[in-house]
């Protein structure tokens, strides 16, 4: 029991660095993207993240979607958001990173358009958003 659990985890961020060199020009960025971001609360963030296919850091998109969760704490709004076909995504529902300034001007349940960065790992920070 002891030896398999060992030998997965160590096997598991090999194969999957292995993979993620060698297909980025042959898929459309986002196919990868929709299991594992479909339920953001529940994913582990910082083991599964970084290994994911996604677009390079710092691409610009903007997309409409419904809040459904601010953490003022952490800084994060999350957005069940439609395709942003900029940056290859699916619909899905993520948390974006978020100042205070953005924090205050939306709240749960509301209709918001909004425009963000992407940042490392799939994720994304915000740079406007505004209710509906
Ligand atoms: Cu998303």
């Amino acid at each position: 029991m002891r030896t398999t659990n060992y030998l997965t985890l160590l096997a598991a961020p090999l194969a999957l660095a292995a993979c993620s060199n060698d297909q980025e020009t042959s898929e459309p960025a986002g196919t990868m993207m929709t299991d594992n971001m479909a339920d953001v609360d529940n994913m582990p963030m910082s083991d599964d993240m970084p290994m994911m296919e996604s677009p390079a850091a710092g691409q610009a998109g903007s997309g409409e979607g419904s809040v459904t969760e601010i953490d003022e704490a952490d800084g994060k709004i999350t957005i069940d958001h439609g395709p942003i076909a900029a940056v290859g995504w699916p619909a899905m529902t993520m948390a974006f990173s978020a100042d205070d300034e953005s924090m205050r001007k939306v709240a749960v349940g509301d209709r918001v358009t909004f425009e963000f960065r992407t940042t490392e790992g799939g994720g994304g920070e915000l740079t406007a958003i505004a209710k509906q």
